[in-house]
């Protein structure tokens, strides 16, 4: 196996203009691998660090050079020395590097971004494409895409409390799957345009226009599904609450529309939401401290509606195996970096398959060109991949790497 010769960092910008790091590897055979860390706005409190400069006076703050300086001048050095490396060993050296819970120490943004690119050099070492090497001979189906085409919550500045509406369009193939995604998308831009509600887009690429309600934003995209011609056996609709944002003490509080709501209430309104459209999916309905909430939710609505935990697991096998004991959701969100490595990512995902949860691979709201997670998927035989709307190249991307995975091994 290939050592290897050189680890380095860099500072680089996000999707919304705000620094991030990129990492390459070079192996002793010429490998070579990038990884770029993502970032989320409505993170959960129990994800992994992400380390940033805090002087406000550059880029307000949200600075990464920390991070990169720890990749440059304590990551490199031991990963340089490994005699024999592999996926496990590289991870496993930058934990103990660390030393803390939350990655806190070098930053979960500088662990993630060296984790891929060493993934990638790997790969590229063993002649074998990304997702071949991060799942083997059994990593082969693709994931149903998981559209976000109305944006709403902390990723808009719109009036809308929820903070993703998705479409969810199974066709025969990923490609058929696109298409039908895509035309929908465009349609909903014709219909919000003719009712005098064009907007701009989310950070997510979906549309963000002010609308009444919830059910109004449902309503909206069910008529772009009729409209192009789709029935809801075909497409069915996904949301993200994201509810961790709404939580004060014990009642959830709706920011843009200024009302509380309690628990019980929160969970009625979701399940009326559920009955009236065609829900498949709803994450983060509760917050990520109201178990008492999910584990009732979970009992009303979990054999019909996938639930997903996405703030409450935040890809983490402690917070997983809670949720398995108290039988808390159905379903886990999988973002890379709210744990910080590949290896961690992986046996979240094997604890969730082997406890009948299902699995959606998902982008961060701050994203950038890389295009891990779509690997990722095919490798873990994930059940869906949530990367945005089918517009801007972050969120595309995605998209068309799965594309071009799925033209080479169909
Ligand atoms: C989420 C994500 C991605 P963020 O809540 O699921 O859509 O948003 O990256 O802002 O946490
Ligand atoms: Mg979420």
């Amino acid at each position: 196996m290939a050592t290897i010769s050189s680890v380095k960092g860099l500072q680089i910008l996000d999707s919304r203009g705000n620094p991030t790091v990129c990492a390459q590897v070079v192996l002793s055979d010429g490998s070579a691998g990038i990884g770029i860390s993502p970032s989320g706005a409505s993170t959960g409190a129990y994800e992994a660090m992400e380390l940033r400069d805090g002087d406000k006076s550059v880029y307000g703050g949200k600075g990464v050079t920390k991070a990169v300086d720890n990749i440059n001048n304590i990551i490199a050095k031991s990963l340089c020395e490994l005699v024999c490396p592999n996926q496990k060993s590289v991870d496993l050296t930058m934990l103990e590097l660390d030393g803390t819970e939350n990655k806190s120490s070098l930053g979960a943004n500088a662990i993630l971004a060296v984790s891929i690119a060493y993934a990638r050099a790997a790969a590229e070492s063993h002649n074998l494409p990304l997702y071949r090497y991060l799942g083997g001979i059994s990593g082969k189906s693709m994931p149903i895409p998981m559209m976000n085409i109305l944006n709403g919550g902390a990723h808009a500045s719109n009036n809308v409390d929820i903070q993703e509406f998705m479409i969810l369009p199974k066709g025969e193939t990923f490609a058929e799957s696109v298409r039908m995604g895509s035309e929908i998308y465009h349609k909903l831009g014709k219909i919000l345009g003719d009712k005098g509600l064009r907007s701009g887009v989310g950070d997510e690429g979906g549309f963000a226009p002010d609308i009444e309600s919830d059910r109004d934003a449902l309503e909206l995209i069910c008529e772009a599904i009729v409209s192009a011609g789709y029935g809801f056996n075909e497409v069915g609709l996904a949301l993200d609450v994201a509810s961790s944002e709404w939580y004060r003490e014990g009642k959830y509080y709706l920011p843009k529309r200024g009302n509380y709501m309690s628990s019980d209430e929160l969970i009625n309104m979701i399940e009326k939401l559920c009955k009236d459209f065609p829900i498949l999916s709803v994450e983060d309905p509760l917050s990520e401290d109201d178990w008492e909430g999910w584990c009732k939710i979970t009992k009303h609505l979990g054999k019909d509606v996938q639930l997903v935990g996405d703030d409450l697991f935040v890809t983490n096998t402690k917070r997983l195996t809670m949720g398995i004991e108290k039988n808390a959701g159905n379903a886990i969100l999988i973002k890379p970096n709210q744990i910080g490595t590949v290896s961690e990512t992986l046996e979240v995902i094997d604890l969730a398959l082997k406890n009948g949860y299902k699995t959606v691979i998902s982008h961060r709201s701050g994203e950038s060109e890389d295009t891990f997670i779509s690997d990722l998927a095919v490798a873990v035989n994930a059940t869906m991949i949530k990367s945005g709307a089918p517009c801007r190249t972050d969120r595309v991307a995605k998209y068309n790497r799965l594309l071009a995975i799925e033209d080479a091994i169909l």
